[in-house]
């Protein structure tokens, strides 16, 4: 009877203790950051994203169409944050305090350079 108690006494405590190692490994290794940037449209949105994901590291990339914050998940190894306002600012997009490399945003199409409205 006593052996049973403590058979399923281990049961539980590998039950709760499993997810906790699990979501701690995930904070160790990756890091969240939401940087603002000057996209404008729909368009801005898929260009920021597609160009973003295959950035080193980069796990997850939303851009809200609201904010034009663009939240990036990756690995903390692999990247940083002030590099990934860099590449946003290669994009062609004000990436938080850092501005548009003027090549790329004057390479951008009309209706997604700065200055425009939203649309
Ligand atoms: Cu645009």
């Amino acid at each position: 009877m006593n052996t049973l108690k403590i058979m399923l006494t281990a049961i539980l405590l590998a039950a709760f203790a499993i997810p906790e190692s699990l979501s701690q490994e995930k904070n160790s290794k990756f890091e969240t950051v939401e940087i603002q940037t000057s996209a404008i449209c729909g368009m801005c949105k898929d260009r920021i994203e597609g160009d973003l994901a295959f950035e080193r590291g980069v796990r997850k990339v939303e851009l809200d169409s609201e904010t034009k914050i663009v939240t990036i998940e990756f690995r903390k190894k692999s990247n940083s944050k002030e590099k990934l306002k860099k590449a946003i600012t290669k994009i062609g997009y004000d990436a938080d305090d850092m501005p548009a490399d003027q090549k790329a945003h004057d390479r951008l199409p009309a209706c997604c350079q700065k200055g425009n409205e939203p649309h």
